[in-house]
């Protein structure tokens, strides 16, 4: 029985990474002595600071979570309402709720096979006269093809507005990846690589923005007795900034811990048939947030859903991401112009996320292995 060989009883698809008890305490110990817990306090903009040197990026918003970021990154260029995005629907909901809940229209365009991103070869043929932007997704922090996607921004004089949830830490041509486009988004939740328990930010290009997400995030106000716009509540609190300072601090152990599960895997399923690992190979780093497999052979949803059983009988929870589609979810089903989805739906179909975080044993990684390749004969 598989089940007697792991070290973990129950091991899902990813684990927080957390900084020992006693950091976070002593360094929450000031809050305490302050009573200053919120409104853009000293962690808030210190967290700031550090986050854009570690992400080479010129200026950050940070944010109450990584929707949230989504929402006030596409507010802040003012789209007229009705306004089209070209974008994938190979991701999390969130990336199409943030498009539907500014008053704008998703525009579904279909996915690479070799890396799940964007098929940057058919964005052009969804031009239209009402599409606005593009907002393509990094998933799984594989790089989508940046360079191509600017080239069709600039020729029609969209935005591009990345959702790069998935990505904190790559980079791409010596540069942070949430420097390309006109914005990117970071999502710091509980289960991503770098966390704040919840959390995000808005990376900002130029200052302009960061006032305007400023004002976005914090009611507008900017005085005691001065409201300049209108404006959510959306600020990240000082309790989230002190836990990701801390978890900053150990932010290389903690890739570095993830890439030791990750090489494993690698290990076991380069040379297996009927599997293929769906993490690209451009010249990026990574940073090892989710190791994502396709089933490849024949009936691919039925051995899919298999191997997902089967790991659940032995106590680890592996998932769907993501599956199905967003264009197919049923709030969105049917209801806006897209075009074949093809590739997106037969990966949707055929993908499964293992698990990978700081913690997990090699020893157990070789199992889930071992439980992934008895499914497949
Ligand atoms: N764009 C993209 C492309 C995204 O993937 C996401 C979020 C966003 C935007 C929006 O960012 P946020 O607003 O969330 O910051 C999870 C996460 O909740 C979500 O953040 C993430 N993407 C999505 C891919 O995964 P669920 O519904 O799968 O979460 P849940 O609660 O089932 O957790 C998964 C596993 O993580 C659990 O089985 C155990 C572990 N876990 C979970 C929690 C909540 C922990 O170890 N600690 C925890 O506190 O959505």
């Amino acid at each position: 029985m598989l089940k007697n060989e792991m070290d973990q009883q129950d091991i899902y698809v990813t684990r927080s990474s957390m900084p020992s008890y006693e950091e976070y305490i002593e360094a929450i110990k000031p809050l305490w002595d302050s009573h200053f817990i919120t409104n853009m306090g000293l962690y808030h903009r210190q967290l700031e600071k550090e986050l854009a040197v570690f992400l080479k990026v010129p200026e950050l918003s940070l944010t109450v979570n990584g929707h949230m970021a989504l929402e006030l990154a596409i507010q802040s260029f003012g789209f007229p309402d009705g306004g089209e995005i070209i974008t994938t629907p190979f991701t999390f909901i969130s990336t199409t709720h943030a498009i539907v809940r500014n008053r704008l229209k998703p525009v579904f365009c279909d996915i690479k096979e070799s890396d799940g991103t964007i098929d940057e070869t058919k964005i052009e043929n969804l031009i239209t006269p009402k599409t606005v932007a593009i907002m393509p997704v990094h998933v799984f922090g594989n790089v989508c093809n940046v360079d191509y996607i600017e080239q069709i921004a600039y020729k029609y004089g969209l935005k591009v507005i990345y959702d790069a949830a998935h990505a904190f830490g790559i980079r791409y041509k010596e540069r942070g990846i949430g420097d390309y486009g006109d914005a990117s988004v970071f999502s710091f939740h509980a289960t991503k690589v770098f966390n704040t328990i919840e959390g995000g930010a808005v990376i900002c290009k130029d200052h302009e923005r960061y006032e305007r997400l400023y004002n976005l995030k914090n009611f507008g106000i900017r005085g005691e007795s001065l409201t300049v716009s209108v404006g959510a509540n959306a600020k990240m609190n000082e309790f989230s900034a002190v836990m990701g300072l801390c978890n900053l601090k150990h932010i290389t152990d903690e890739i570095e811990n993830r890439k030791k599960c990750h090489d494993k895997y690698v290990s076991e399923f380069e040379d297996e048939e009927g599997i293929r690992i769906l993490l690209n190979t451009k010249e990026q780093n990574r940073n090892y947030a989710y190791f994502p497999i396709v089933v490849t052979c024949n009936n691919s949803m039925h051995i899919r859903d298999k191997i997902y059983d089967n790991l659940k009988e032995i106590g680890v929870h592996a998932r769907k991401y993501f599956w199905p589609i967003t264009a197919d979810q049923a709030c969105f089903r049917n209801q806006y112009r897209d075009a074949d989805l093809k590739v997106a739906r037969s990966m949707s179909d055929a993908i499964l996320c293992l698990p990978i975080y700081s913690g997990l044993s090699v020893k157990d990684v070789s199992t889930i292995a071992k439980c992934v390749k008895e499914s497949l004969e």
